[in-house]
């Protein structure tokens, strides 16, 4: 279960995020409401949320799962593999600090984003991506080593992270989606798949036995609803306009 979440409010230079969606440019005022409602799901989900004020010179900065892995025993601060967003993690480190006694990190030239990290209880898959390498995913594994935790590596070919593709929904069962769907590693769930035209909707958050998921995705939602989770769809278009996926909105602990 998850008490609290870290969140950063979008800046007006999201308009400048990485992205390779060709979706359009986000509109701010729609992304600042959007990111309110995303609040208040993660809320009905019983979290403490605590609210970073944006900082417009990181575009992507309010994408703040890839900058931190937060375990229940330490936290662990990333090194970005996007040079662009690499000093998002000074603020971060910072409000960690209040809440973990143990602060690892991942350093040069390692680099790990933590959208590539998917935590299935003590154990942690780990993508290599064109954002998160070797000598950073050792790093990782070997810092969970530490804490009596885990970790194995997924090489993925086409996804920008590992959970853009795939997202644990705790009792053995995950949604997957593309080349997720078809990973070995991945044999021994129950496996919820999202058909190619959804696949959006694969990158959704299990929080306190509920199911956060982009609205839109009707065939997704049957699917997860008809395995017995209560799901919660909130609106993140604006966010997807820059490769952002839902779960990225946040770090939960
Ligand atoms: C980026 O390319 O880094 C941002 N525009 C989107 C990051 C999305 N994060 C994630 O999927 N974990």
């Amino acid at each position: 279960m998850f008490s609290k979440a870290i969140v950063r409010k979008p800046g007006k230079s999201i308009v400048d995020g990485l992205t390779s969606a060709n979706l359009g440019v986000p509109d701010y005022n729609k992304a600042i409401k959007q990111h309110q409602s995303y609040i208040n799901a993660l809320t009905e989900c019983g979290l403490e949320i605590i609210i970073l004020e944006a900082d417009e010179y990181y575009p992507d900065s309010t994408f703040v799962e890839d900058t931190a892995l937060l375990t229940p025993r330490c936290a662990i601060i990333m090194n970005p593999g996007a040079p662009s967003r690499k000093g998002e993690i000074v603020v971060i480190k910072n409000v960690v600090s209040h809440f973990y006694a143990n602060i690892e990190q991942i350093n040069a030239p390692g680099t790990v984003e933590a959208g590539d990290i998917m935590m299935v209880g003590n154990h942690f898959y780990i993508g290599i991506s064109e954002r998160t390498n070797a000598e950073g995913a050792n790093q990782l594994i070997n810092i969970l080593a530490k804490y009596n935790m885990n970790g194995s590596i997924i090489t993925l070919e086409k996804v920008l992270h590992l959970k853009t593709g795939v997202a644990y929904l705790e009792d053995n069962c995950l949604v997957v989606t593309g080349e997720l769907s078809t990973c070995p590693e991945f044999n021994n769930f129950i496996k919820i798949e999202v058909p190619e035209e959804e696949s959006y909707a694969a990158n959704c958050i299990w929080v306190n036995d509920k199911v956060i998921i982009p609205a839109g995705y009707p065939i997704t939602k049957r699917k997860i609803e008809s395995r017995g989770y209560s799901v919660i769809e909130t609106d993140v278009s604006e966010f997807q306009k820059v490769d952002g996926g839902l779960s990225c909105l946040s770090l939960r602990f």
